[in-house]
């Protein structure tokens, strides 16, 4: 199999998720910030001009939730992702659907502002108003974090990955996600994994920087 991945984005979940899996994959990395999404050839990979795209020998899969499911189905033990049709599996799915459909975006008005308005004072209220109501969802999720893990049981599931991701991209807020004093102890534990370290370290990053 074949990732393509942009530094830091969310594709590091599938990248994390196929370490932890310990499948044997190339990993491809797309410059985004060069725009490398954007040229025919990566294109042809993706048409939507986005990472993640996991190229598979039944085809290529993108959007993350849809490839980590279908690895971890395939692949998984059931620690990370429970069995369909489990309480467990809902829970997880609840929480990564809120990462990705509820979050996500709000990065985007946060990082991306210049496509939600069209000068420089509406989009500097959309980044503000973003980073507002990150900080407080951060905030109300580093009070409830009583465990271990995020996804709250006694071993960290697929959910815990993403979140990583996510806070990880809030280390731009004030005050910072990644210092928070449940999180920051979470993202420790969770880079102590050699598994998500290995993924950090082939993209030359940290859970913090
Ligand atoms: N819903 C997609 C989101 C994909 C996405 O927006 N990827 C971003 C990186 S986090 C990207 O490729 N951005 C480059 C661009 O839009 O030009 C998923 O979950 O895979």
């Amino acid at each position: 199999m074949k990732l393509h991945y942009g530094t830091g984005s969310c594709s590091l979940l599938v990248h994390m998720v196929l370490e932890e899996l310990g499948l044997s994959f190339e990993a491809v990395k797309v410059d985004l910030a060069a725009g490398a999404q954007r040229t025919p050839a990566y294109l042809a990979v993706n048409a939507k001009g986005t990472v993640p795209a996991l190229v598979t020998p039944e085809g290529t899969l993108t959007e993350c939730l849809a490839i980590v499911e279908w690895l971890l189905d395939r692949h998984g033990d059931g620690t990370l992702l429970a069995a369909p049709g489990t309480w467990a599996r809902a829970r997880t799915m609840e929480r990564l659907a809120t990462l990705a459909t509820e979050v996500h975006p709000v990065f985007n008005r946060f990082f991306h502002a210049e496509d939600f308005a069209p000068d420089a004072a509406t989009q500097a209220a959309v980044k503000a108003h973003a980073a507002e109501k990150l900080c407080r969802w951060f905030a109300a999720e580093d009070a409830a974090l009583a465990g271990p893990w995020w996804s709250g049981g006694p071993a960290p599931t697929v959910a815990d990955l993403h979140f990583a991701v996510i806070a990880r991209w809030g280390r731009w807020l004030a005050p910072p996600a990644t210092r928070l004093p449940r999180i920051e102890p979470f993202l420790n534990r969770l880079a102590a994994r050699p598994a998500v370290a290995r993924a950090l370290a082939r993209e030359g990053i940290t859970l913090f920087s």
